[in-house]
């Protein structure tokens, strides 16, 4: 069984270092939102494949579940006193990272290519693909007008109310051209904020097509555990959207193409509304704190993706 796994930033590696732990490197191809890419400091800056290139090499800082683990951070500090824009936290580590891919980049090389040199250099086994290496920018429409996904996320910390969000370029990109669709038997959301960091990836139309083929089992685990995301804004992004926080309202908005859902034991009983909607849903375990469980989410997973595949 070849898994696509479809992952943004932080809640979405979690369940991704469980399937590279279960699956070998010829199993499953991770396809990586690039939407929070953005030009800073005249570097390409790929916030969620560096979180996923990171996570899977094991060096991701745990706390903050960006940037690497044990860093220092002269280079900002030095920025920041001769005033320039330390906003945006670069580690010194992390900080060579993005000069090399901006050098790649320059250099004629993809996206694709610069992330595949990346991950080899760390070690990492697995194919972790950027959605697309056309680019695709989430803009967020908000009470103090239009920002940059960064500005939203970073900069302002969230604290705009969001009115609407774009994905500037989604249209028109390609699917990763690396990605053969034939030899996928299963699609596995990640858990993801929907709107933020996976949206930008299903607005890629190949991709939205693909997705709802009959014949295409595709799961998704659900971001929210008893009305609230673990982690970042999904909660308050999906109240100020009008949407009521829960599992029903992810499954619907996956709904055109989702075959199956998971959703956190604590919210079994979502279930029986979800199987109403015509999509197969179980209860498991979806907090990943610990290795252990992230393994075990993705088996879980894949033995319910078994059950799905058509
Ligand atoms: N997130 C923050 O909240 N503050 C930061 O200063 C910050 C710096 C940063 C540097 C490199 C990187 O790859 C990610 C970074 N992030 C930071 C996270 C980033 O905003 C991501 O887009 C989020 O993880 C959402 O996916």
């Amino acid at each position: 069984m070849r898994v696509l796994a479809i992952t943004g930033g932080v809640g979405g590696a979690k369940l991704a270092v469980g399937l590279a732990k279960v699956l070998q490197s010829n199993e499953v191809v991770f396809l990586v939102n690039t939407g929070d890419d953005f030009r800073h400091l005249g570097l390409h800056i790929s916030p969620d494949l560096d979180t996923l290139t990171y996570s899977l090499a094991n060096i991701s800082c745990p706390a903050k579940g960006w940037g690497r683990r044990d860093e220092s951070w002269t280079f900002v500090k030095t920025l920041q006193d001769l005033g320039g824009p330390s906003w945006f936290q670069l580690g010194d580590q992390d900080l060579a990272l993005h000069a090399y891919r901006t050098q790649l980049l320059t250099e004629g090389r993809s996206l694709t290519e610069a992330t595949q040199v990346i991950a080899e250099a760390l070690d990492v086994k697995h194919s972790i693909l950027p959605a697309s290496d056309d680019p695709v920018a989430t803009t967020v429409e908000s009470d103090i007008g239009e920002l940059s996904f960064q500005h939203y996320f970073v900069k302002h910390q969230c604290r705009p109310k969001v009115q609407g969000i774009r994905y500037v370029g989604a249209d028109r990109a390609r699917l990763n051209l690396r990605l053969d669709l034939a030899t996928i038997s299963l699609v596995v959301i990640c858990p993801s904020n929907p709107y933020l960091s996976v949206d930008p990836i299903l607005a890629i139309p190949d991709l939205r097509k693909f997705l709802r083929k009959p014949n295409v089992a595709v799961l998704a685990v659900s971001p929210i555990v008893r009305g609230r995301a673990l982690k970042g804004p999904t909660t308050k992004i999906m109240t100020e959207l009008g949407y009521n926080v829960d599992n029903e309202t992810i499954a619907l908005h996956y709904a055109d193409f989702l075959t199956g859902f998971i959703v956190d034991g604590a919210d079994a009983t979502d279930c029986d509304p979800i199987q109403e909607l015509g999509i197969k849903c179980i209860a498991r375990n979806t907090v990943m704190h610990t290795t252990e469980a992230r393994v075990q989410l993705a088996r879980d997973t894949l033995d319910f993706g078994a059950t799905l595949s058509k």
